[in-house]
């Protein structure tokens, strides 16, 4: 039981700044925008808005979440990093407008190679907040970004909109 507890114990005394479950398990929220597809504008709707905690609390079109240039179009996508590299296990999206868009996520080694780590149907419904949560088994690498693929055409009446990215994985 000792051998346990005591890493627990080091490594947050060492991590007092991130999230830290019992489990061993990281929460980080986004701290760095790497690069965008597009964006709605270089402050509201722009990519920096999914950068740290949620802030878009209501459903709808809302300048403190990111947006695409356009409503509708080809596919769109933002790739985030975070401070503490981790071998992940899942990764949430707060999505905040035209839920349900997310179509695939790629995980991004601290070398630059690039993973695809999930792909599927989102089924998030809309007129809430919701955080989408898509999960696949611990990466055998370290992983300082993501990169979230969305499908714009999801709902032709509104923009799909990110509010907030969290990386969820562990030092080990
Ligand atoms: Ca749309």
């Amino acid at each position: 039981m000792n051998r346990l507890v005591v890493p627990v114990v080091l490594l947050s005394s060492v991590l007092t700044q991130f999230a830290f479950a019992q489990s061993g398990l990281l929460k980080q929220w986004a701290s760095a925008v790497v690069t965008r597809s597009s964006e709605y504008g270089a402050d509201n709707w722009g990519a920096k808005q999914v950068l740290g905690e949620p802030n878009t609390m209501t459903y709808g079109d809302n300048g403190t979440a990111w947006a695409s240039a356009t409503r509708n179009g080809v596919p769109q996508s933002i790739t985030v990093s975070f401070k503490q590299p981790v071998y992940a296990s899942a990764v949430l999206v707060r999505e905040t407008y035209g839920n349900g868009f997310v179509t695939k996520i790629f995980a991004i080694d601290p070398q630059g190679g690039i993973h695809q780590v999930w792909a599927g149907q989102d089924k998030t419904q809309p007129n809430y907040t919701v955080n989408f949560i898509a999960t696949f088994p611990k990466t055998t690498y370290l992983v300082k970004a993501v990169k979230v693929v969305i499908d714009p055409n999801h709902d032709q009446n509104a923009y799909e909109e990110i509010d907030a990215i969290q990386l969820h994985g562990s030092l080990e």
